[in-house]
């Protein structure tokens, strides 16, 4: 499971009580940018050791902004990553989830959409979005991203919403960027978009093979394991390109600096938001570069809004998924890390106030419910 580090309000204690023997952390008060030391490492680790589990994933090591945009101090962040990877694989930590999406990493409308059964669950709803980006953002040229009657209906969901809606609406949507414990004035948020204005998709393309060309042969000869992350979700928002959507973005990306150590964090819930992405045929044929997994649903519907489904129902099947999954590690012979991605906020964590998506006990019953599918799938495959 991820463990957001000693602020996390789910302990290390309570993600070994779920069964895990491994956990994904990060160093996440080290500002972006800046060198992860041996010294911060090995105490990160100290304290995973202590509770007798392993640190087995970074998630994330992010890429600061300037290499994005290669702009400014981009080659020496450059240098300052390859740094960090050193210092990691040194340690021993070899396997580093990352992401290129700019300015925002995941984006929702609503954390706490409550489901049939009142568990909590993050949502994605697209008039919702319109309305943020139109007229609480008002981002300059907006309007020319949507059709008339979708701008219509932003305008009408707006207009149902009380001030109080709207400011969650409005805080909900910035909660993905990045140090989000700050408040974003919409000014610099603005001032982050307008920085991409000269960037398109193939551009940034551009800039993430340069990126790639520069790290994986040092993460090769270090035997490590890169590990994109998809865009979430999976195309433009706020005027941004997004490129790890789809699978030729994958096959690009790979194609780009052909390498075992370039690949791939498979997360189920990112890719499955669009309905062209194949999620078992993606396992089949880049197997070989898929270095960790997320494992989530989501249900999506023909009006482009998502909300994350119970781990086992939703629009990923998820018994293709696994069983192609399983089928990828015998065939290899190793075991690909894998964790429960977001769960719902139920029980006892409804009075808890912890990372959206990341309340233990719904990440738990995630875990279990997978856990149990892929126990009986090894049993039947071997
Ligand atoms: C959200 C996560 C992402 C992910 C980063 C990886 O819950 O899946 O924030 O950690 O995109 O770089």
């Amino acid at each position: 499971m991820r463990w957001f580090g000693p602020n996390d309000p789910v302990s290390l204690r309570d993600i070994r009580q779920a069964g895990c023997s491994g956990v994904v952390t990060a160093l996440h008060h080290i500002p972006v940018g800046e060198i992860w030391s041996i010294a911060e490492i090995r105490r990160r680790i100290a304290l995973v050791e202590a509770e007798g589990m392993r640190w087995s994933v970074v998630e994330s090591l992010p890429v600061h902004e300037d290499i994005k945009q290669q702009t400014g101090h981009y080659q020496q962040y450059i240098d300052q990553y390859k740094q960090s990877l050193y210092n990691l694989a040194y340690c021993g930590i070899k396997t580093v989830t990352y992401n290129f999406m700019p300015v925002l990493d995941w984006m929702r409308t609503d954390i706490a959409y409550t489901m049939p059964d009142t568990s909590l669950a993050l949502y994605f709803e697209r008039s919702a979005f319109i309305a943020f980006d139109l007229y609480l953002l008002q981002r300059p040229g907006a309007a020319a991203d949507y059709t008339p009657e979708e701008i219509t209906k932003a305008e009408l969901r707006l207009k149902s919403m009380t001030d109080r809606q709207r400011n969650t609406l409005y805080h909900n949507a910035l909660l993905g960027l990045p140090g989000s414990d700050e408040r974003f004035t919409k000014e610099v948020v603005l001032a982050a978009l307008e920085k991409y204005a000269h960037i398109d998709a193939a551009r940034l393309k551009q800039y993430l093979f340069y990126f790639l060309q520069q790290i994986i042969p040092m993460a090769e000869e270090l035997g490590m394991k890169m590990a994109i992350h998809p865009d979430d979700p999976p195309y433009p928002l706020l005027g941004l390109p997004r490129i790890v959507c789809t699978e030729t973005d994958i096959r690009e990306l790979l194609e780009a600096a052909p390498s075992p150590a370039n690949g791939l964090c498979f997360c189920t819930g990112s890719l499955a938001v669009r309905p062209d992405n194949d999620l078992p045929g993606i396992v089949r044929r880049y197997g070989d570069h898929i270095h960790f997994i997320h494992l989530r649903n989501i249900r999506r519907d023909a009006e482009g809004n998502f909300f994350e489904a119970d781990h086992l129902d939703g629009d990923v099947n998820m018994y293709a998924v696994v069983k192609e999954i399983i089928a990828l590690m015998q065939r290899k012979g190793i075991s690909i890390p894998m964790r429960p991605d977001h769960g719902h906020q139920m029980l006892d964590d409804l009075h808890k106030q912890t990372y959206p998506g990341y309340s233990a006990i719904g990440r738990l019953r995630g875990l279990a419910e997978i856990r149990g599918l892929e126990y009986g799938l090894s049993a039947m495959q071997s």
